[in-house]
């Protein structure tokens, strides 16, 4: 697709800060295309006949990042999907595909191919609070979730591999000045304020 024609906003914060609940927020906001890594690939996993099901499922469970290509493939396919959808960008006010990418790139490699192949981003919303605060909203939502990684220990993994592999990626955004970090630890209509100031300020 031609690059020219969308506009891109990374949401990324920690486990459990609460980026899928704002970007459903935003897109009732500004119609956003909402697109969540992990939400694809666990889509993918329990896709019949992927080659990639196993392999997912144990990155997923380990809390470990599951090799770009397959993201940024899910990823791309995606927006491709989503443009032919919405005919190139009709329903969107200024013609331009407005996509939230959720909980990506989360690791240096991915930023660094999807910048290169995709296209660039414009602006990464940044979710921040407490680990103690991330934990207790996971361990509430693994109640009901059935999602594999929202455990005690998995949880403790994800942690780790975002300190190690994901702030990284926030500080290279932020050396471009792309990075409005939003404090995620008021309540969600709170938060869901603060973000829609940030995004309202860019398309204005
Ligand atoms: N909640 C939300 N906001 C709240 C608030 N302000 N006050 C009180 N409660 C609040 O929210 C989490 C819970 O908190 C919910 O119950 C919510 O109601 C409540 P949510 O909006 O779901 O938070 P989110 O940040 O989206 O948390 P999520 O668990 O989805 O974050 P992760 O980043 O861990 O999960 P993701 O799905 O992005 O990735 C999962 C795994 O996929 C990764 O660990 C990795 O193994 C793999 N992955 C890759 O390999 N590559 C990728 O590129 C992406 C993912
Ligand atoms: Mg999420």
């Amino acid at each position: 697709f031609d690059k020219s024609k969308v506009t891109v906003f990374f949401v990324l914060g920690g486990p459990g800060a609460g980026k899928g609940t704002q970007c459903a927020n935003l897109v009732k906001d500004f119609g956003f295309c909402h697109l969540s890594a992990g939400d694809l690939l666990r889509a993918e996993q329990n896709r019949e006949g992927s080659q990639y099901g196993e392999m997912i499922r144990t990155y997923i469970r380990e809390g470990q990042i599951v090799p770009m290509e397959v993201t940024v493939k899910l990823l791309e396919n995606a927006m491709r999907a989503a443009l032919a959808e919405r005919h190139e960008g009709e329903g969107w006010e200024d013609g331009r595909g407005r996509f939230l990418i959720d909980g990506f790139p989360r690791k240096m490699d991915q930023a660094i191919k999807f910048d290169e192949e995709v296209c660039e981003s414009s602006l990464v919303l940044f979710f921040t609070t407490t680990e103690e605060e991330m934990l207790k909203r996971l361990l509430v939502r693994g109640k009901t979730s059935g999602r594999e990684d929202d455990n005690e220990e998995s949880i403790k993994k994800r942690f780790r591999v975002y300190k190690e592999q994901t702030m990284p990626v926030i500080e290279y955004y932020s050396n471009q000045g792309k990075v409005a970090s939003i404090d995620a630890t008021a309540s969600v209509e709170e938060v869901h304020e603060k973000a829609k100031t940030v995004v309202a300020k860019f398309f204005a």
